[in-house]
C-alpha cells in the first residue's frame, strides 16, 4: 500500500505541497487518458479546464456530464493511503475538477488560495493533483508558493471578468512575491498534495502539448461540509451546487458527526 514517507509528510507540513514517490502506473494512465478523452466528447459545450465535479456520473447537477472512471481514481485506496498520511484517519472526498488545457489556447490559473472558494469549517482539505500528461514549464505546470499556507491565512482576493481563466477570483496584489515560485514539473501517473491555504496557479499553456490535471479534492471529517456556505458562489468562474454535492466517506468515521452523506446520491441514482 502506498504511504506517505516520514519525511513527504514533513516537507508537506513545512511546505504546503509534496510530490510523492508514488506514481500511477502506466497502464492506470493509459486507462484514464481514454476517460479524459471520452469526458471531453459528452461535454462539448464546456471548457476542458472547467470539467468540475467529473466524477458524479451522468449529468452531475453542476452543468457536466461526468464518468465513473474520475470517481473510481478518487476512491483509489493507495491516493486515499497518501491523503491520509496528511489529514488524518478520516477521510471524505467532496470534489473533483479536470483542469484540462488544450494546446496554444489553454486557460491561465490566476494565483489563488483554494480555502476562498469552499464551503469546509474548520476549513481543512488536501488536493492530490494527478498528471494524466507531462505537466512542465512549457505548458504550464502547477505553480505554488511554499510555505505560504503557514499561519492559515485567507488573503483578499479580486474578482476579474476575463473570460480566458480557469477561475475568475485573483489573489490580490502584494500578498506573496511571484519570484518564490515553485514549478511543480510532473510526469504522467506522478502527483502533487497541496493545502488548503496554500497560493498557487498556473500559466496559460501556449504551447503544442495538452496538459491535463485531475484535481481530487479531500476533507478530514473532523470538519463540516456547509452546505448552506458559498462562498463567492456565482462569481468563482465555474459553476457549483455545494447544496447537493454527494460526498464520500473514504476512511475513518465523521467524526464531526454533522456530514451529510445521502444529499447528492439518490438524483444520481435517479439520473441513472
Ligand atoms: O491545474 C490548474 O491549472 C489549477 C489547479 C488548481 O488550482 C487546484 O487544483 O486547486
Amino acid at each position: 500500500m502506498a504511504r506517505l514517507s516520514a519525511s513527504e509528510i514533513a516537507q508537506y507540513g513545512a511546505e504546503g505541497y509534496v510530490i510523492p514517490q508514488f506514481r500511477l502506473p502506466a497502464d492506470r494512465v493509459t486507462q484514464m487518458r481514454e476517460a479524459l478523452d471520452a469526458l471531453i466528447r459528452d461535454n462539448p459545450g464546456v471548457r476542458p479546464e472547467k470539467l468540475v465535479s467529473a466524477h458524479i456520473e451522468g449529468d452531475n447537477g453542476e452543468g457536466v456530464r461526468g464518468s465513473r472512471s474520475f470517481l473510481d481514481l478518487a476512491m483509489d485506496p493507495e491516493i486515499v493511503e497518501l491523503v491520509s498520511g496528511v489529514i488524518g484517519e478520516d477521510v471524505i472526498l467532496w470534489g473533483c475538477h479536470v483542469f484540462c488545457k488544450p494546446p496554444s489556447e489553454g486557460f491561465e490559473t490566476p494565483w489563488h488560495q483554494d480555502g476562498h472558494y469552499w464551503p469546509i469549517r474548520p476549513l481543512a482539505n488536501c488536493t492530490v493533483w494527478v498528471a494524466l500528461e507531462e505537466s512542465t514549464v512549457e505548458n504550464g505546470c502547477l505553480r505554488v508558493i511554499p510555505r505560504s499556507h503557514i499561519g492559515e491565512v485567507l488573503h483578499p482576493h479580486l474578482h476579474e471578468d476575463r473570460t480566458d481563466l480557469t477561475l475568475n477570483q485573483r489573489m490580490a496584489e502584494g500578498a506573496f512575491d511571484e519570484a518564490d515560485a515553485v514549478d511543480l514539473e510532473l510526469q504522467p501517473g506522478q502527483m502533487s498534495l497541496h493545502d488548503v491555504y496554500m497560493i498557487h496557479g498556473a500559466k496559460a499553456n501556449t504551447s503544442t502539448k495538452r496538459r491535463t490535471g485531475v484535481a481530487l479534492r479531500y476533507m478530514p471529517a473532523t470538519s463540516v461540509f456547509e452546505r448552506d456556505l458559498r462562498p463567492s458562489d456565482g462569481k468563482t468562474g465555474v459553476a457549483v451546487n455545494f447544496g447537493q454535492r454527494p460526498l464520500w466517506l473514504l476512511k475513518g468515521v465523521d467524526r464531526s458527526g454533522r456530514n451529510d452523506f445521502e444529499i447528492g446520491h439518490h438524483r444520481r441514482v435517479a439520473a441513472g
